[in-house]
């Protein structure tokens, strides 16, 4: 099923606000990761529009769904996305990486930001949502559990143990979606570690697990969909993105990583993003 025009016009604006607001905070702070989340932008929004029951209103509800950031570097297009949801002030945002700043590099456990873990060291995010997971269907609840993971993070091990105990306890309610942009810290990934074909990986492990295109906001929704229905496995959505989608020098460029814009970059990052005029002069003020 797709979309109406009216959903997917929403679920592209918040993608399109995703890369803004990385592209401005990781400029602003001078340093930070800015082609991961902007890559990750288009499932994000799709997630957390159209999927994540958190809002101010459900926030302190014990029953509510959770995420856990596995690639917790990519987390300032996290921080957009809850701060689009009313769970950080948007004037928040441009405190990214400043001393004192509750909008760390890496995410800190946040309840009243509707952060539900602490991450970026690589390799533990899928056991923490996996016991998540577990833990809600023992207390009988709804709650689904989305993690994200990347390539770079499915080279960790634990990964792999994560995946064998979630098949094994058949946690229906555990969503992975791998940003699978074949770049890392260190280059391309083939070049520096290959995981090679993780949807046929997660099925062997015993899961419930599809080849999604990471920017088209239809597919995505209804492999988020499929997973929802999937009552025995838990599902892997492997989403194929281009690192830095939507702004052309960094798409498919490991160098920006973990590298900051300075302010030639973000200028044209933005105005590619299609902000001009005084809005542009206004942000880069
Ligand atoms: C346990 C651990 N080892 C190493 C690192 C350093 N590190 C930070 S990001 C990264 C690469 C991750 O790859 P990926 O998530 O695929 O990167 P992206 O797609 O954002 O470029 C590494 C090795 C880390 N954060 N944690």
């Amino acid at each position: 099923m797709t979309l109406s025009q009216e959903d997917r016009a929403a679920v592209e604006a918040a993608a399109r606000q995703i890369r803004i607001d990385t592209v401005r905070m990781v400029h602003a702070a001078a340093c930070g990761h800015p082609g991961g989340p902007i890559g990750m932008a288009d499932f994000m929004a799709t997630l957390f529009l159209r999927h994540m029951n958190l809002s101010p209103e459900t926030l302190h509800q014990p029953d509510r769904d959770r995420f856990v950031l596995g690639n917790g570097h990519t987390c300032a297009g996290y921080y957009s996305i809850l701060s689009q949801k009313g769970l950080i002030p948007r004037d928040e945002l441009l405190t990214f990486r400043k001393m004192g700043s509750r909008l760390q590099g890496h995410p800190h456990r946040s309840p009243d930001m509707g952060i539900d873990f602490s991450t970026g060291s690589l390799g533990n995010s899928l056991s923490v949502s996996l016991g998540m997971a577990l833990a809600a269907k023992s207390n009988g609840w709804d709650t689904r559990v989305y993690s994200a993971s990347s390539d770079g993070e499915s080279q960790e091990g634990q990964i792999w143990e994560a995946a064998t105990a979630a098949a094994h306890y058949g946690a229906s309610n555990l969503t992975v979606l791998v940003d699978f942009n074949n770049v890392q810290i260190d280059g391309h990934m083939r070049d520096v570690m290959d995981v090679r074909d993780l949807r046929e990986k997660y099925e062997a492990f015993g899961w419930h697990a599809l080849d999604v295109d990471g920017h088209d906001i239809d597919a995505i929704d209804a492999a988020l969909v499929a997973a929802r229905e999937e009552t025995k496995r838990p599902s892997a959505l492997i989403c194929h993105t281009l690192i830095g989608k939507g702004v052309s020098f960094m798409e498919d460029q490991p160098g920006w990583h973990g590298v900051a814009p300075g302010d030639e970059d973000a200028r044209k990052a933005l105005t590619e993003l299609g902000i001009e005029g005084a809005e542009l002069a206004a942000m880069m003020a």
